[in-house]
């Protein structure tokens, strides 16, 4: 059965842009509620250990040093089919090939600059909501 938790990140090009308000509005009227949130900045270390399953691509570095460039909002989302479904909200990862409507086809830059991160599977949902958040800091 599929869990009904995602964990998503605002990141620093929508963030920068002002957009984190409308992105979490967006989220909301598609059915997610928060169940937890917070503003932080990621160093390159702590980048790089969030994304080590692409230590090996070409981009692993960018993405790091990207990632660590600025301020972003990271969040737990609740919804039935929750993963599935944020995936198809957020839209393709290169806003090129989004489809219309989606928060990615909408407020991202570039494949980089991608606006939003959603999990691709429960079991990462569970491991990226740990990452960032404790018991204490969520919705049980
Ligand atoms: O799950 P996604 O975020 O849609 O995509 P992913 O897991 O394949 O890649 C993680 C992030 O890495 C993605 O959101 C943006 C970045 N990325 C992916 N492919 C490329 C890339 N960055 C660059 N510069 N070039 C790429 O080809």
């Amino acid at each position: 059965m599929a869990s009904n938790r995602t964990f998503t990140m605002i990141k620093p090009d929508a963030f920068g842009a002002g957009n984190s308000g409308a992105i979490l509005k967006m989220i909301e009227e598609a059915g997610f509620k928060i169940v937890a949130i917070k503003a932080t900045q990621l160093t390159a270390e702590l980048a790089g250990k969030f994304y080590a399953v692409h230590k090996e691509r070409p981009f692993y570095n960018d993405l790091c040093n990207y990632m660590s460039s600025g301020p972003i909002i990271a969040a737990i989302l609740e919804k039935d089919n929750a993963v599935e479904d944020f995936r198809k909200l957020i839209g393709a990862t290169n806003p090129a090939d989004a489809a219309e409507g989606t928060i990615r086809k909408l407020f991202a830059k570039s494949i980089e600059a991608n606006a939003v991160h959603g999990s691709d599977s429960d079991e990462n949902a569970e491991i990226e909501g740990n990452f960032y958040f404790s018991q204490f800091e969520r919705v049980l």
